[in-house]
């Protein structure tokens, strides 16, 4: 059965919630991130400092020597989880399956709207900017893939409707960086084989993409053809991935100790990078002989799948709970609030940007697919003694 998906996202979210509060901002190069001192990233970037190549989760002292006059203003999460909520709710109330997959985007299935997708995805563009005065980029596919990049190639302010059908031709122009799954690695290792583009990629033999990527080369082959059957669920199914380890002789031994977090953080961050997750909040839980058990976590500034990343949290944690040589009964290690992995998409990475030919490809696919409702700017503003280890994996 054919489906209508629409895929949502806010426009440089935390910077405009902060444009709200002080009107001051607007135009003006800013981001919501870490202090340059404190080591911090960037959160949000304002589209004017992005001209200057300033991009979410770059150090903020790198984007202080690209742009001067750079305003750096401290999160203010609670405010954006308020803004948040409000624009959540009114899709909730519009559409019947909405999958919400990070503080500011969401996944509506509206293929019983006898309005038609491009038609809903307006009305409820210019509802949300008329309400909560914030702006929306929308795409609007017959499946997840392909909504998600339409909104990516229609940002900011944009509508971009894929019709059904030419799925693969609208992807074929663009970067294959844009495809969940590929990494800067994967990037680099199609590009010598001159695989740059998603059409590239959708061309190559099946026994070729095994060769170059591996048994993962066949579901990008999939991907890349702009085929995509997952189904948009109201919850997300995966609150939280754990792996814990009971041992058979309790372990009092710090190097053995290390070893083994670092072994169930791997296990961890695989399974989350199998499953295009990544998240905030990193726990460990530990059980002492006498069956005493505690948990603590924390959260780290951006969602993670990366094992070394994970490792880093539950080691801080493990040091804080832990005395040396005090036994060990059981070890576990887990991550939760997952969304989709914050990554910079490649669309808008600094190789392609210097791309020109992929960057006219763009544009061509913005003019061809950014719908005739696709207005900017002003236009739409009217209207662990070892017992013998058992390692369990948890998905919750
Ligand atoms: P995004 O939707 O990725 O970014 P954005 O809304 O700032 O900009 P745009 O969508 O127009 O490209 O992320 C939503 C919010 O999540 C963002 O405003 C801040 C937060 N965030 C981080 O804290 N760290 C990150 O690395 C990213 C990418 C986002
Ligand atoms: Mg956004
Ligand atoms: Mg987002």
């Amino acid at each position: 059965m054919k489906r209508t998906i629409l895929h949502v996202d806010l426009d440089a979210f935390f910077c405009s919630v902060e444009e709200l509060r002080d009107p001051e901002l607007i135009g003006k190069p800013f981001v919501v991130g870490g202090s340059a001192e404190g080591r911090g990233v960037i959160s949000s970037a304002s589209y004017a400092a992005r001209k200057y190549g300033i991009r979410s989760a770059m150090p903020t002292a790198r984007a202080l020597t690209l742009c001067r006059d750079l305003i750096v203003l401290p999160a203010r999460h609670r405010i954006y989880g308020e803004h948040s909520r409000q624009v959540m709710k009114l899709l909730r109330d519009s559409a019947p399956v909405v999958e919400q997959i990070s503080i500011d985007e969401a996944f509506l299935d509206v293929s019983d709207d006898p309005r038609g997708g491009p038609q809903v995805a307006l009305e409820l563009k210019n509802e949300i900017r008329e309400r909560f005065k914030l702006t929306t980029s929308w795409g609007v596919a017959s499946n997840k893939l392909v909504a998600k990049i339409a909104t990516e190639v229609g940002k900011p302010d944009g509508l971009v409707v894929v019709p059904h059908g030419e799925e693969a031709a609208f992807l074929a122009p663009l970067p294959v960086g844009m495809l969940w799954g590929v990494g800067p690695k994967t990037q680099v290792r199609l590009a010598e084989h001159g695989v740059r583009t998603i059409g590239d990629l959708a061309g190559m033999s099946e026994s070729n993409l095994e060769r170059l990527i591996g048994e993962h080369g066949l579901d990008l082959a999939t991907k890349a053809k702009g085929t995509d059957e997952r189904p948009v669920t109201d919850e997300r199914e995966t609150h939280s991935m754990s792996s814990e380890r009971t041992f058979e002789l309790d372990i009092a031994d710090s190097n053995e100790l290390k070893s083994i977090l670092l072994q169930l953080c791997g296990n961890v961050g695989q399974r989350l990078r199998k499953e295009e997750l990544a998240g905030e909040t990193v726990k460990i839980k530990l059980r002492w002989p006498d069956f005493t058990t505690l948990t603590r976590q924390t959260k780290l500034e951006q969602p993670t799948n990366q094992d070394g990343e994970i490792y880093q949290a539950a080691m801080r944690l493990f040091k804080r709970v832990w005395r040396e040589g005090r036994p060990v009964r059981l070890l576990g290690v887990g991550v939760s609030d997952l969304g989709p992995p914050v990554r910079q998409l490649a669309l808008f990475s600094q190789a392609w940007e210097q791309d020109r030919r992929l960057l006219r490809a763009i544009d061509e696919i913005r003019a061809r697919y950014g719908s005739s409702a696709l207005q900017r700017g002003g236009a739409l503003k009217r209207k662990y003694k070892r017992r013998s280890s058992r390692e369990e994996n948890d998905v919750s």
